[in-house]
């Protein structure tokens, strides 16, 4: 329904404002998604000189979920729609965000795991697992879903301590890759996937709280 068949500018009542308010913002966020597509073709033509004959979508993380949201309310704009990394389920995918530094504590406490012992130790012996599942020994893991990653391999022997983990850090590298579930044992998020961690470990698991839950606390 077009903005401007339900949008009044003078609400009775504080009721109505709300009501109107909710409206006003879907409206506003739906047909920007479909508006911007359209200016896009608009320039793409005139800058080609001559009509598409193809439409697709790229986007990662927010361009992510607005890729997912155009599929859902636009289907007709695209020839294809390519979503990285969504970030769909807003609240708790924040939730989830915020649950690791719970889980690895500190950076100043005795069994943090560093940056770069996620990046090197850690990764390493994910890729060792895991790489060769796709077939291919190249670096990446082509489906993390199938990657049933075990950190006990990286734990320290009887008197070793190096290019290891305690017991202790190998139950955090475990949970960290574990689902989120609720007090009630419902799944808030799915488990982080494995192959994540050198880019996780700069933020998720650097050993401070998630900002975005700073601002609610
Ligand atoms: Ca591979």
């Amino acid at each position: 329904m077009p903005f401007r068949h339900v949008f009044h500018p003078r609400p009775s009542n504080l009721f109505q404002s709300y009501f109107i308010g909710h409206q006003f913002a879907d409206l506003i966020i739906s047909d920007s998604l479909h508006t911007i597509t359209d200016v896009g073709k608009t320039l793409s033509d005139l800058f080609y000189g001559r009509s598409h004959q193809k439409s697709y979508f790229l986007g990662c993380s927010l361009g992510g979920r607005q890729g997912i949201k155009a599929a859902e309310m636009f289907p007709e704009d695209f020839d294809g729609i390519l979503a990285g990394s969504p970030a769909l389920d807003f609240n708790n995918l924040q939730s989830w965000r915020a649950s690791f530094f719970p889980i690895t504590g500190p950076n100043t406490s005795s069994d943090f795991i560093s940056k770069s012992t996620w990046a090197t130790l850690i990764h390493d012996e994910i890729l060792h697992q895991c790489d060769g599942i796709d077939g291919v020994i190249d670096g990446i893991i082509e489906d993390p879903n199938i990657c049933n990653f075990h950190p006990e391999a990286l734990l320290c022997a009887a008197n070793t301590s190096t290019n290891c983990l305690t017991s202790a850090q190998v139950e955090m590298v475990r949970r960290v890759f574990g689902p989120l579930y609720g007090e009630n044992g419902n799944l808030i998020y799915p488990a982080m996937q494995p192959g994540s961690e050198i880019k996780a470990a700069e933020k998720l698991y650097a050993g401070a709280p998630f900002s975005y839950s700073e601002v609610i606390k």
